[in-house]
């Protein structure tokens, strides 16, 4: 029986993957006049913006010091910043709204697993802190996705064991963390993409609580 719900944010809960590749491309371009291919952006969907500035950085065979680093990251944070500016409930994405009610009359508890610190920002923002139990932070744990730490703190956050609960997660990096963590991983996005995920949906509004339960068994 399900007992805890383990979500992501950027990407499920809202569209704001998109903006924090928007800020990548801005970042990139302001700083070395140079374009981050579309398909870059699976590369750092669910990753920490660490890891993702490393890997951009690589890609772009570009060396920089430590403080130049940490002063790219605070950039691209300011710019993402200032694309969730105008972030409100509409931007909740279709069927999530209906998912977290149906799941607290069915008594099961909700944790927030995201790799992004702006998560409890955002969540105000689309007015959903009171919709969860636990915000697992993403500061606090040892590795971020795709090792299973935020999944394995979310559900120890909501005191549920790990495979009495379900993951929602919309990428490549998230889906392996879920299912290292041995939790069920439910995938939204393409097969392509998301083969590895235990059940997929196409999109958020194709999300079915009654699927998850009857495949969890
Ligand atoms: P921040 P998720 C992830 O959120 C994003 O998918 C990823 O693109 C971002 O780099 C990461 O959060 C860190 O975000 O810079 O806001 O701390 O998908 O795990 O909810
Ligand atoms: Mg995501």
């Amino acid at each position: 029986m399900i007992k805890g719900a383990l979500f992501d944010l950027d990407g499920v809960i809202a569209d704001t993957s998109r903006y924090h590749f928007q800020a990548w491309q801005q970042l990139v371009q302001s700083q070395w006049q140079k374009k981050l291919p579309a398909t870059f952006e699976q590369q750092t969907k669910g990753v920490s913006r660490t890891d993702s500035l490393q890997k951009i950085i690589t890609f772009l065979q570009i060396n920089v010091t430590e403080e130049e680093f940490n002063n790219l990251l605070a950039i691209k944070n300011k710019m993402y910043l200032r694309l969730l500016a105008d972030l409100t409930p509409a931007n909740i994405l279709p069927g999530i709204t209906t998912l977290l009610s149906n799941l607290r009359h069915q008594k099961i508890k909700i944790a927030l697993a995201s790799a992004s610190q702006n998560a409890p920002l955002i969540l105000k923002k689309l007015n959903l802190l009171s919709s969860f139990d636990y915000l697992a932070d993403p500061t606090k744990v040892k590795a971020g996705k795709p090792a299973p730490d935020i999944f394995l703190e979310a559900a120890a956050g909501i005191k549920i064991h790990p495979q009495d609960c379900f993951g929602l997660e919309d990428s490549i990096a998230g889906i392996d963390a879920i299912n290292a963590a041995e939790v069920f991983s439910v995938g939204v996005g393409s097969q392509t993409e998301l083969h590895a995920a235990n059940l997929l949906f196409a999109t958020t509004n194709d999300i079915s609580l009654d699927t998850i339960e009857q495949k969890f068994k």
